[in-house]
């Protein structure tokens, strides 16, 4: 069998493979050409992560240790990862101390409310759900970015809350963050604040609140700004707070969601998959500040479509492989971190203030009404289990803790790959993203290889919801997974060879 395809490939007749007419055509040739890269980054053991809604802590069982599904994913993912709690619905969350403590003010934005997508209720935290957070990361091996109401609380609520946060989960807490998205907060779907207010409002309020913090809890750190998008306002918040926090500030943070809205018809697959030349752009500039400050840069928020997703994309094996591609992408640039939003629709849902954008695109019953960009599925009542995008993401962490190299790809069409090397030999992560062209792939590397292996990652297509396997297994239930085939890959004159088919990703193993 190996015999015979080398020969074909060998003839340059690899369209016998497929037996049909016109393959040739719908393979493109690509190479793959991996080098030392003199400041080659580590991409940190903890690079993967995942967002949820600070109001998932109002159901004190979610984040507990007891929630052995749900450990199990996370574990699955990465024994090392990081959880960031915030969203929309943090600003809408106060922390309960004891039965004495009454609810914040809750702010409401004077006009019409049809136009604004936020919850306008409160979320109450009890102290048992930080406990059992506490339970939940010692279970998981994961740290946690802990996101404080800075829409509808005080600085003394806040100071307490952390300070309660900062006892139960010591050294799980990676770092405090103040605020969600604050760059949107003046607009009218959002209205947090009234119109007119700007940075130097925020930054004002900011350092109140991190004082306050500090005041109870010495040793506290920050991350922020958080934004939405103003990438500005990111170095413009690291220069001036870092100034006044006395190395409390330890990382820049912002959000980043590829498309968006779910209604808007604009939005596709084709355009996901097309990736957006932004991204790399604004993620250079940020780290060029970040790193002549010593400064970390984690995207603590994002997915493939903001409000909540797009059902038949989001929640689809087309989101595997954006995830797979952008996780390493942002890894190349410097970036500490990508946490991937999600969590149960019900708190996804009231982060949009109820609205459902992606369930009306969709005109056809979905399982649930918003939040289709999850990587963990995880219902009330429902059995939890993995979506595609969390393969993608999956792929991406296999290269944590390895120190990326340059990889150039040479034709391949619409596709990526990049390399990182390690202990125990390199790994290549390729992503195929053109539905309908395969790759004939070689890669060589500097060092040459004795042998090589891959994962697949495939699906029975890019707008599948089921039947996504890596290393040919699916994960199963409780997040039990393995790899099944892990395949032999021919290597020939110092370069591995293998198909890479359309709308697929491969992992190759090289030593
Ligand atoms: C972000 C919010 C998050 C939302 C998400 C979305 O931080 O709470 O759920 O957008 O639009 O802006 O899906």
């Amino acid at each position: 069998m190996v015999n015979r395809r080398r020969f074909l490939l060998r003839a340059g007749v690899a369209t016998a493979l497929l037996g049909r007419p016109g393959f040739a055509n719908a393979t493109h040739q690509a190479e793959v050409t991996i080098s030392d890269k003199p400041d080659g980054r580590v991409i940190p053991l903890d690079y993967t992560g995942l967002s949820y809604e600070l109001s998932q802590l109002s159901e004190p069982g979610f984040f507990a240790a007891r929630n052995h599904d749900l450990v199990a994913y996370f574990r699955l993912l990465s024994n090392n990862g990081v959880l960031r709690l915030g969203g929309n619905t943090s600003e809408f969350c106060w922390f309960r101390a004891d039965v004495s403590t009454e609810a914040p003010k809750l702010h409401v934005p004077p006009g019409n409310l049809e136009a604004n997508w936020m919850p306008h209720r409160l979320f109450e935290i009890v102290p048992e759900a930080i406990d059992n957070l506490g339970g939940f990361l010692e279970a998981t091996g994961w740290r946690l970015i802990y996101g404080l109401n800075f829409g509808n609380s005080t600085p003394q609520r806040a100071a307490t809350e952390a300070a309660y946060v900062a006892r139960r989960l010591g050294k799980y807490l990676e770092y405090f963050q103040i605020g969600n998205e604050p760059d949107l907060y003046q607009k009218a779907s959002n209205g947090t604040r009234p119109p007119g207010w700007g940075f130097d409002d925020y930054t004002g309020e900011w350092i109140g609140f991190a004082r306050a913090v500090r005041a109870r809890v010495p040793e506290a750190r920050f991350g922020g700004p958080d934004v939405a998008a103003s990438s500005d306002w990111v170095a413009r918040f690291g220069e001036q707070e870092m100034a006044k926090m006395d190395g409390g500030l330890v990382a820049l943070t912002g959000h980043y969601y590829a498309e968006g809205p779910p209604d808007d018809p604009r939005v596709t697959t084709e355009r996901l998959l097309a990736g957006d030349a932004r991204v790399a752009a604004q993620i250079e500039t940020v780290e060029a500040f970040a790193e002549a400050r010593s400064l970390h840069y984690r995207m603590t928020e994002g997915n493939s479509c903001y409000r909540g997703g797009k059902p038949g994309m989001s929640n689809a094996f087309a989101a595997a492989l954006w995830a797979g591609d952008y996780m390493l992408l942002l890894a190349s640039l410097g970036c500490v971190g990508v946490n991937v939003h999600g969590g149960d629709s019900r708190f996804l849902t009231a982060g949009l203030g109820g609205h459902t954008p992606g369930l009306d695109a969709a005109k056809q019953p979905q399982a649930m009404p918003s939040g289709f960009y999850t990587p963990i599925a995880s219902e009330r009542g429902g059995v939890v289990h993995a979506m595609p995008i969390f393969y993608g993401m999956m792929v991406a962490n296999a290269l944590a803790g390895m120190t990326m190299m340059d990889a150039k790809l040479r034709g391949g069409g619409n596709a990526t790959a990049y390399a990182a090397t390690g202990p125990e030999g390199t790994r290549v992560a390729v992503f195929n993203k053109d539905g309908g062209r395969g790759m004939d792939l070689s890669i060589r590397t500097p060092r040459g290889m004795k042998t090589a292996t891959a994962w697949r990652l495939c699906a029975p297509g890019l707008d599948a919801t089921e039947g996504v396997t890596l290393a040919g297994a699916a994960v199963g239930e409780h997040g039990v997974w393995a790899p099944k085939t892990v395949e032999p890959i021919a290597v020939r004159d110092g370069a591995a060879r293998l198909q890479v088919p359309a709308a697929s990703a491969a992992l190759v193993i090289l030593s």
